[in-house]
């Protein structure tokens, strides 16, 4: 019988059953044996004052099973937070690929995606400077496909051989395991300004891209160049990316650090709240194409993980939209059980030699038997196939599956040949044919050698609040750093990006930048070869500007899901909170009231209104925009507090958009908001549109120049 995932239109009936959930209302609390349970208060003792008793299979069980309740976290990508929906496809392209799941219109393929940080442990704060986890499990019908990806076009290293010197070097540091979740030390600046390569992703890391607004607002990228195979057995490369509809989006530094005191959570509840509100997160999926001929076209090489396609060079082909539509049930057995792996490919799609891509075709199996302790990790629910499993694998630890018959082997004649091979035809799984013939050798090709052109890209193409964003970010990493040396060979290399970089970093940070560092400074070389091959190389300038790498875009962002405080007390102005209200959530957006106390508070017209978060439990760094509505008295409550103050200062500081109504203008002149009455996102009138619109555009960034002595 064929099993069925979960689509938005299945029963529940129908979920639970693929799923193995359990719902236990209404039903007896037993052991994990099935007897039923009459005291869960109390182990078994000699008198009520005596011995607990060894023979209490109750307690004992519990406790055991308690104890042992955690499992290893993941070595990267420890905390993360995911959710259920579907991929829907625009297009038929088997032109290019056989899998279903690019051919078949309209088809709903169900999806879980899990979004995590790499560096910190399970517990840390979400809102670390950090790249993102973006995985996404398609359970299509001929076979899991998992497109384990970054919210990074690139990765910091071009060869698996110096993964584990990269997490090694960005981890808290070996001997007083400090800093958690931080790049911000010693170790990984070593690494990264020894190693060049690494430079392009941690520019991007460095930008506003590792600090993004909410996990529904980051694009997605499969980074490896990988195969499409069609019907005919011809094969085209290709790249993945993830587009977000609801845009590309950051908070600031400021920002990211309060919200991860006051809210760790924030990303994992952000999205949580989303979806049960019903403004479920969309990609639509984007694929670059380049056809085999065009393999070695371009000044950089296809298979090296740390360069970019320039959407001006191949144009990302939009084919489908991805959406995210239900919470899982249980964090444990969905979340954190769920494995990924990129060597999770169905019929059509292939690899290419990234020896990148290579390393971690070994990697992720091999993962998850210490981490979920058993090769039999596919028979979690989470990770089941929905395309029916038939081999000959069998038992190992917690084996689920009961075969039948005598027949564990193949070929058999006992079970009739079965499970049978399916021909290519028939939906069989086939390699493309690539030619191999060439030495074995342990090298880099020299056509990975470039290290710092797509970096001055990268940062060329960014507008001039994104680089103010980037350079304040190099100069709070390299100020928390102890050791010159490793500082100003991080100088050096930023000087060969761009001087201006360079040059603002080394006044912030106060060290020169050196005009020579001793010592080799690429590590892809053996120790047999001419150092004076090593980087840094000459820059090439194949393109000015990629628009697509900035996330300064003039389009307004729907406001869907936007958080806007009111900050009001009792006798606040119902007419102009209302006109705000409507308009706001008529887009979307959720309105909350914050106030100095928690409870009921009533309006001018006497009507009663549930606070929605006490000012002292609330943070200005929580919300997108602010308005506060006319009333004297509720004013002159609010020009009381301090934090009232404190809230506007940072909503000013963090370039949001704020309107004053009516007698609040009070509140504006109490506070920094004062001294920017020409500004395009600070409003006094009563009218929602332009508010709305200012929201849209997420911040008016063009304040944040005079923002910088405002104290909060
Ligand atoms: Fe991973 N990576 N990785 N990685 N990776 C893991 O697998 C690894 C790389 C990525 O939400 C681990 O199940 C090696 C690139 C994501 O569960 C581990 C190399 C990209 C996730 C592992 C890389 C990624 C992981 C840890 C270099 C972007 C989280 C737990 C050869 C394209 C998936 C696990 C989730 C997780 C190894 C490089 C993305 C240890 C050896 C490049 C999103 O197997």
């Amino acid at each position: 019988m064929k099993k069925d995932m979960p689509t938005s239109n299945q029963s529940a009936k129908q979920k639970d059953l693929v799923r193995n959930t359990l719902d236990s209302s209404d039903k007896p609390m037993t052991t994990d044996q099935g007897v039923k349970i009459n005291n869960d208060a109390n182990s078994l003792k000699a008198g009520e004052r005596g011995a607990s008793l060894l023979e209490d299979f109750i307690l004992r069980e519990k406790i055991t099973h308690f104890d042992h309740e955690r499992i290893p976290e993941r070595i990267v990508h420890a905390r993360g937070s995911a959710a259920h929906g579907f991929f829907e496809l625009y297009e038929d392209l088997s032109a290019y690929t056989r899998a279903g799941l690019f051919t078949k219109v309209g088809q709903k393929t169900p999806v879980f995606v899990r979004f995590s940080t790499v560096a910190g442990s399970k517990g840390s704060a979400d809102l670390a400077r950090d790249i993102r986890g973006f995985a996404v499990k398609f359970y299509t019908d001929e076979g899991i496909f998992d497109l384990v990806g970054n919210n990074t076009p690139v990765f910091f290293i071009q060869d698996a051989m110096k993964f584990p010197d990269l997490i090694h070097s960005v981890k808290p540091e070996p001997d007083n395991e400090i800093p958690q979740a931080a790049s911000a030390h010693d170790t990984f600046y070593d690494f990264v300004s020894l190693a060049t390569e690494t430079l392009h992703n941690h520019m991007w890391a460095m930008s506003d891209r590792a600090i993004p607004r909410s996990l529904r607002m980051m694009e997605g990228f499969g980074i490896h160049t990988f195969r499409l195979l069609n019907n005919h057995g011809e094969s085209h490369f290709v790249r993945f990316h993830w587009k977000p509809d609801l845009g590309v989006h950051s908070v600031t530094w400021d920002e990211a650090v309060k919200i991860n005191g006051a809210d760790p959570d924030f990303h994992r509840r952000d999205l949580w709240e989303a979806i049960e509100q019903g403004h479920f997160p969309t990609w639509e999926l984007g694929l670059q194409i380049i056809p085999e001929e065009d393999e070695h076209r371009f000044e950089f090489d296809l298979l090296d993980a740390t360069k970019l396609i320039p959407e001006e060079l191949v144009p990302v082909r939009i084919v489908g939209k991805m959406t995210l539509d239900r919470n899982p049930d249980n964090f444990f057995a969905e979340t954190e059980q769920v494995a990924f792996h990129p060597g999770h490919i169905v019929p059509g799609i292939d690899f290419t030699n990234d020896p990148l891509l290579q390393g971690r075709l070994f990697s992720y199996t091999d993962t998850q038997l210490s981490r979920l302790g058993s090769p039999n990790f596919h028979e979690l629910p989470i990770n089941r196939s929905i395309a029916e499993v038939n081999n000959n694998q069998r038992d190992a630890q917690m084996r689920t599956t009961i075969n039948k018959g005598k027949a564990a082997y193949h070929p058999n004649s006992i079970g009739g040949g079965c499970p049978f091979l399916s021909k290519i035809a028939d939906g069989g799984f086939n390699s493309y044919e690539e030619r191999v013939d060439s030495k074995k050798v342990r090298a880099r090709s020299a056509s990975f050698k470039d290290h710092f052109s797509q970096p001055a890209l990268f940062y060329r193409s960014l507008s001039a609040w994104e680089k103010e964003h980037l350079i304040g970010a190099y100069s709070f990493e390299l100020g928390k750093c102890q050791i010159d040396a490793i500082k100003s060979r991080m100088l050096y290399l930023l000087n060969h990006i761009d001087s201006s970089l360079a040059k603002r970093v080394s006044d912030n940070i106060g060290l020169a930048i050196p005009k020579k560092i001793e010592g080799p400074m690429n590590m892809n070389i053996g120790a047999d070869e001419d150092p004076s091959t090593q980087q840094p190389g000459k820059l090439k300038n194949y393109l000015e500007r990629s628009a697509a790498l900035s996330q300064d875009k003039e389009k307004p962002s729907p406001i869907a899901s936007r958080q806007v405080a009111v900050l009001v007390d009792h006798g606040f102005d119902m007419k102009g909170f209302e006109k705000f209200k409507k308009a706001l959530e008529a887009e979307g957006a959720s309105v909350k009231i914050v106030s100095p106390s928690g409870g009921i508070i009533s309006c001018s017209q006497g009507m009663k209104h549930k606070v929605d978060a006490q000012l002292s439990t609330t943070e200005s760094v929580f919300y997108d925009a602010v308005f506060i509505p006319c009333g004297e008295k509720s004013v002159a409550s609010l020009a009381e507090q301090g934090k009232t103050i404190k809230f506007i200062n940072e909503a000013i500081k963090h370039c949001k958009t704020i309107a004053f109504l009516g007698k609040a203008v009070k509140l504006r002149d109490l506070s920094v908001a004062k001294d920017f009455l020409d500004d395009k996102a600070v409003f006094t009138d009563g009218s929602p549109k332009d508010f709305i619109k200012a929201l849209a555009m997420h911040r008016n960034w063009e304040r944040e120049p005079h923002t910088v002595k405002i104290a909060v």
